[in-house]
């Protein structure tokens, strides 16, 4: 099934300058990038999207981290894109992702693990709508899907 996912590339990722270096790899994969914008976060924002680790340890931390400077939000779209940028994600903590993944790659510590994904279609919707209007996801062909998908 073809599904949309929010994927966040958070402030340590814009800061160390890996932006383009970890969307070409949606890119590469086959994925479409369908929107996308760099904004900084405000806490109400970032509690909104954290809202099911309220009242955790990491709870404040995590928040403080994802405001801490701009990130890049976009919807990711593509053939059961949720698993698909789930996996190349890795682990919650980059120590235990395998080298290939983006936080084996490019992480150390949980709390600069470099990219945030949903993990279900029902935290999609909710985290999509969260940022974007509807007008801003835009639908469009690539050339190369009849390569990326059989026809
Ligand atoms: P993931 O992003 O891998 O889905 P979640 O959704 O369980 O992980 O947690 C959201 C974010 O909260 C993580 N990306 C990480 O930044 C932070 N976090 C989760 N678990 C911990 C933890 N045990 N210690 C510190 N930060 C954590």
């Amino acid at each position: 099934m073809i599904e949309r996912t929010f994927v966040m590339l958070k402030p340590d990722t814009v800061q160390r300058n890996l932006v383009g270096e970890i969307l070409s790899r949606f890119e590469r994969r086959g994925l479409k990038i369908v929107a996308m914008k760099l904004i900084w976060l405000d806490r109400n924002k970032a509690q909104e999207l954290y809202s099911l680790h309220q009242g955790k340890d990491f709870y404040e931390p995590l928040i403080n981290y994802v405001t801490s400077g701009p990130s890049v939000v976009c919807v990711i779209e593509g053939y059961e894109a949720i698993k698909a940028v789930r996996n190349m994600l890795g682990s919650t903590n980059p120590i235990d992702s395998n080298a290939g993944s983006i936080r084996g790659d490019y992480g150390l510590f949980t709390r600069r693990n470099v990219v945030h994904a949903s993990d279900s279609l029902e935290t999609a919707k909710r985290e999509i709508e969260l940022f974007f209007d509807e007008s801003e996801i835009v639908e469009y062909t690539k050339a190369d899907e009849k390569w990326v998908y059989e026809s």
